[in-house]
């Protein structure tokens, strides 16, 4: 069963580095209207280690995704992901491009959910990462992952992968706001979650923000499915 509920959310990205500001909003997110989890990236890991994992776990019931872009040998991304998983995340973000060894042994850990990056939002993607992505993505299949990252400022490129992509994986997309995307654009162009960072973490009142771009992305969802 996946971590996420199959139905339109928002990933909202800790990447702060203020560790009392991230408890308190993983706090408000509690009961904040909307459909939400949490990632941890890695500028609030290195604030704590694998305990900022335990210490938002201990404020939430959401689901945590721990984002730590795994990319290594087999041996090593397994034991990132290992401690990842033992600190309490739900799910982990791990690269494609490494090779299908590491996602192997990423997966065969049995802890969680496997979220693998297939093409990312940056502008510079398209240098190298866009070569490889149709590749990544018709190895899914087999390869028996939870879920993909597609990038949100590229909603053509969501399309297009989607196309490839084995139906039952879940797709959470980055980009929305500070890189660009519109809120709502990756949920039209098919993604289940829309990952959003700084739109919403550094405004003055997250916990809104976050409903209310929530909000905006299910009046869009709705207004393309009419
Ligand atoms: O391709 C990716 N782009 C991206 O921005 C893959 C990611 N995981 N991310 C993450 O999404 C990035 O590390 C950050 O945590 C978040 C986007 O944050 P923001 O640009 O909305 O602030």
């Amino acid at each position: 069963m996946s971590i996420l509920k199959r139905e339109p959310g928002i990933i909202i990205a800790f990447d702060m580095v203020d560790v009392p500001l991230a408890i308190e909003l993983a706090e408000e997110l509690e009961y904040a209207k909307g459909n939400f989890a949490i990632k941890i990236g890695r500028p609030f890991e290195m604030q704590l280690g694998h305990h900022a994992i335990e210490r938002i776990k201990l404020v939430t019931s959401l689901p945590v995704i721990y984002d730590g872009k795994i990319a290594d040998i087999p041996h090593i991304s397994a034991k990132v992901a290992a401690i990842a998983y033992r600190a309490g995340a739900d799910g982990v973000i791990m690269h494609g491009f490494c090779g299908r060894d590491v996602i192997r042994a990423v997966r065969e850990l049995e802890m969680g959910d496997v979220i693998v990056v297939v093409e990312m939002s940056h502008p510079g993607s398209s240098d190298y990462m866009e070569l490889l992505s149709d590749r990544i993505a018709n190895d899914l299949e087999y390869l028996g992952v939870d879920g993909v990252v597609l990038p949100a400022t590229k909603p053509d490129r969501i399309k297009k992968l989607k196309e490839i992509l084995p139906d039952d994986l879940y797709v959470i997309s980055p980009g929305i706001g500070a890189q660009g995307g519109a809120v709502g654009d990756a949920i039209r162009a098919g993604a289940d979650y829309e990952i959003v960072g700084r739109a919403i973490t550094a405004s003055d009142d997250p916990a809104h923000r976050a409903s209310e771009i929530y909000d905006e992305m299910i009046e869009r969802w709705k207004e393309s499915s009419l």
